[in-house]
């Protein structure tokens, strides 16, 4: 089990929250997806630690960005 934290430009209100969830939610293995819109992270549970590019991926598909 891995637990990592990325930092998130763009979100701004719950349903940027829920789309961020929802993309992220859709990676091989992730149990929990925690989006904290005050800091802009989020905190991901997955049985295997995921690659920066699948996140990057994943946020940009939702629309924001992942801050390097
Ligand atoms: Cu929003």
């Amino acid at each position: 089990m891995a637990t990592q934290t990325f930092q998130v430009t763009g979100m701004s209100c719950e349903h940027c929250v829920d789309a961020v969830t929802a993309e992220v939610s859709q990676l091989a293995g992730v149990t929990a997806v925690d989006v904290d819109l005050a800091a802009g992270s989020v905190t991901v549970t997955s049985a295997q630690p995921l690659s920066a590019d699948a996140m990057a991926a994943a946020i940009d598909e939702a629309g924001y960005q992942l801050t390097p």
